[in-house]
């Protein structure tokens, strides 16, 4: 499996530690969550933040759309090919138009699930995306706890890809990834795993040494 940091979740006043510590342990992406205080109930991070880690590093961007409208707002991100783009269905009216200019990006399209979309909701889709994020807590918050049946969820979509013959598509989690959370994940099919203050980032520890732990849960 592959892990994806959650940088919202970093100390922000060591951020040049915290990436030079991540790109030590090799992780495959930055998770950028970006909120706008209407789609969620939260704001953290925006483009003037996410452009300038941009700066500080090469590992490729896994940006978290949770804010209504995600098409108006592709521009201000500088997004390159390899990054991933991942925007909530119920955010976009037109939907199948926002995935067609993200895929125009080079970027990676992924479309995020809440604990209660459907997964019959992808039906229509499946052609126009590369990912599909399960969000396993509701969004906008850091340090929430599992919703249970989001477990099962993810092994219903990965029987569901295979059964539409869309395999390819990667399965991605996002919520309250333990170790032991991310090791059930990846027995029911993920393949991206996004880090937080379940695994990675704890106070008083070092981010090296959970990274390198954390990744022994999902491979
Ligand atoms: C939540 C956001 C997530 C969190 C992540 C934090 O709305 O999309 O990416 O940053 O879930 O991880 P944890 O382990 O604190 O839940
Ligand atoms: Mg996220």
């Amino acid at each position: 499996g592959r892990i994806s940091p959650s940088i919202m979740c970093a100390d922000f006043r060591n951020l040049e530690t915290t990436i030079r510590a991540l790109e030590r342990a090799r992780v495959d992406y930055l998770h950028v969550d970006i909120m706008d205080g209407s789609f969620v109930p939260n704001f953290t991070l925006g483009p003037d933040f996410m452009n300038s880690v941009r700066e500080m590093t090469d590992i490729p961007f896994d940006i978290h759309l949770m804010i209504n409208r995600p098409e108006d707002f592709l521009p201000i991100f500088t997004i390159r090919p390899g990054d991933i783009v991942t925007v909530h269905q119920e955010a976009t009216i037109h939907l199948q138009r926002t995935l067609q200019r993200i895929r125009d990006t080079g970027a990676k399209v992924s479309v995020a699930l809440n604990p209660a979309t459907p997964i019959y909701t992808l039906d229509d889709i499946l052609d126009d995306i590369d990912i599909v994020l399960i969000m396993t807590v509701n969004p906008g918050f850091a340090g929430q706890k599992l919703v249970p049946a989001t477990l099962g969820k993810i092994q219903k979509l990965k029987q569901y890809l295979q059964q539409s013959g869309h395999s390819h598509i990667e399965i991605e989690v996002d919520g309250n990834v333990s170790c032991e959370n991310a090791q059930k994940m990846r027995l029911a099919g993920a393949d991206i795993f996004v880090a937080g203050t379940s695994s990675i980032f704890k106070k008083d520890q070092d981010l090296y040494e959970l990274t390198e732990k954390f990744r022994e849960y999902i491979t």
